[in-house]
C-alpha cells in the first residue's frame, strides 16, 4: 500500500491513501507513550484532517507490534502535568480526545499491540476499535498515581456497562483482544498481520456510504453524552444543513435587496 506522507512531524507518522488519513504514533523506544509535543503534533494533524475534504476517515495506531499506545510518557511526568520542553507541566492528551470527538469523520483506532493507561482511553474514545490478536487492553492509572474520569471513565462504562468499567479502573488488569471484544469495547479481532488491510476495508466501506449521514450519526451519538457541547455540534451542523436549503437562501436575499422574505412558499412537511 502507498501511503504518502502529508506532513512531517517530531513525534508521529501522518500519512494518506486513497481518502485514508493515519496518524501513526511514532515513539517505538516507549511503546509509543505520549508527551505533550506528541498530542501536540496529533492535534495538528486532526486539525488537517478536519480542513481536507479527501480524507474521509482517519486511522490512529503506533508504530511496530509491540504498541498502540501505552499513555503518558512517565519520563517526562512531573508536578501538575507531562512536562514539555518549555518545563510547562500539560494534559494536553485531553484536547485530543475533544479533537477526536468533535471531527465530523470516523476515527478508528487501529490496536496492533498494548492499549494500556492514556492509551487506553484514547482507542475508546475513537469511533471504532479494530485490534490485532496479540492486542492487550487495561487502564494502569491507579497503579501508578493517575486516572481519567472522564471520556475514558464514562465513555467506558457505555461500551462496558458500569461494572466492568469499575472493574477495569479499580483492579487494573490486563485483557486480552478477544475479552476487550467481548465486553464490546473492541469492534473486530484480526490476526496481526491483517489488521492494516481490515481497516482499510472497513475505511473503504464507511467511504461508499453518505458522509452527511454519518457525519450525523456520529454527533448525535455523541451528543446523547456531551451535554451543551454535543447538542451545539449537533445544531452546529444543522444549521449547516440550512445554509444549504433555499429556504435560509431567501432570508439573506430578502436582506441584501431590501424587501420581505418570502418564506411561506416553502414546504412544511408534516
Ligand atoms: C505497556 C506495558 C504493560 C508493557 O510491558 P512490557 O513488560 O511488555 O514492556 P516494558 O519493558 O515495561 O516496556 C518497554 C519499554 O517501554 C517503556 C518501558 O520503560 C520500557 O523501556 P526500556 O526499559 O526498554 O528502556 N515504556 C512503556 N510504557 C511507558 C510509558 N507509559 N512511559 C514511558 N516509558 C514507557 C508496560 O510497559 C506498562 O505498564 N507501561 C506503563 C503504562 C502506564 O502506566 N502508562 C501511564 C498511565 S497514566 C496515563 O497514561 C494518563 C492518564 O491516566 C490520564 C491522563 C493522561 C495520561
Amino acid at each position: 500500500r502507498n501511503w504518502t506522507t502529508i506532513k512531517e512531524y517530531e513525534d508521529i507518522k501522518f500519512e494518506f491513501f486513497e481518502g485514508i488519513a493515519k496518524i501513526t504514533i511514532n515513539r517505538p523506544e516507549v511503546y509509543n507513550a505520549f508527551r505533550p509535543q506528541t498530542n501536540f503534533d496529533m492535534l495538528n494533524a486532526m486539525d488537517i484532517c478536519r480542513e481536507r475534504s479527501d480524507i474521509g476517515v482517519v486511522v490512529l495506531t503506533g508504530t511496530g507490534d509491540k504498541a498502540f499506545c501505552s499513555g503518558g510518557d512517565q519520563n517526562v511526568k512531573g508536578v501538575g502535568g507531562y512536562v514539555d520542553e518549555h518545563g510547562v507541566p500539560r494534559l494536553n492528551v485531553l484536547d485530543l480526545h475533544k479533537a477526536i470527538r468533535s471531527l465530523p469523520k470516523p476515527v478508528i483506532a487501529m490496536v496492533n499491540g498494548y492499549a494500556i493507561g492514556g492509551g487506553h482511553v484514547l482507542h475508546v474514545v475513537c469511533d471504532l476499535t479494530i485490534a490485532s490478536d496479540n492486542a492487550k487492553f487495561g487502564q494502569t492509572g491507579p497503579k501508578v498515581g493517575s486516572f481519567d474520569a472522564g471520556f475514558g471513565s464514562n465513555y467506558l462504562a457505555r461500551h462496558v456497562g458500569q461494572k466492568k468499567a469499575r472493574e477495569i479502573w479499580f483492579l487494573c488488569k490486563q485483557y486480552t483482544a478477544k475479552e476487550a471484544e467481548d465486553m464490546g469495547m473492541v469492534n473486530t479481532v484480526v490476526p496481526l498481520e491483517r489488521l492494516e488491510d481490515e481497516t482499510v476495508e472497513w475505511c473503504k466501506t464507511i467511504m461508499m456510504r453518505s458522509p452527511m449521514a454519518i457525519r450525523m450519526i456520529k454527533r448525535g451519538l455523541n451528543a446523547e453524552l456531551d451535554g451543551q457541547r454535543g447538542l451545539m455540534e449537533f445544531a452546529g451542523d444543522a444549521t449547516m444543513m440550512y445554509y444549504l436549503m433555499e429556504e435560509a437562501q431567501e432570508g439573506k436575499n430578502a436582506f441584501l435587496e431590501k424587501r420581505d422574505p418570502e418564506f411561506q412558499k416553502f414546504p412544511k412537511f408534516p
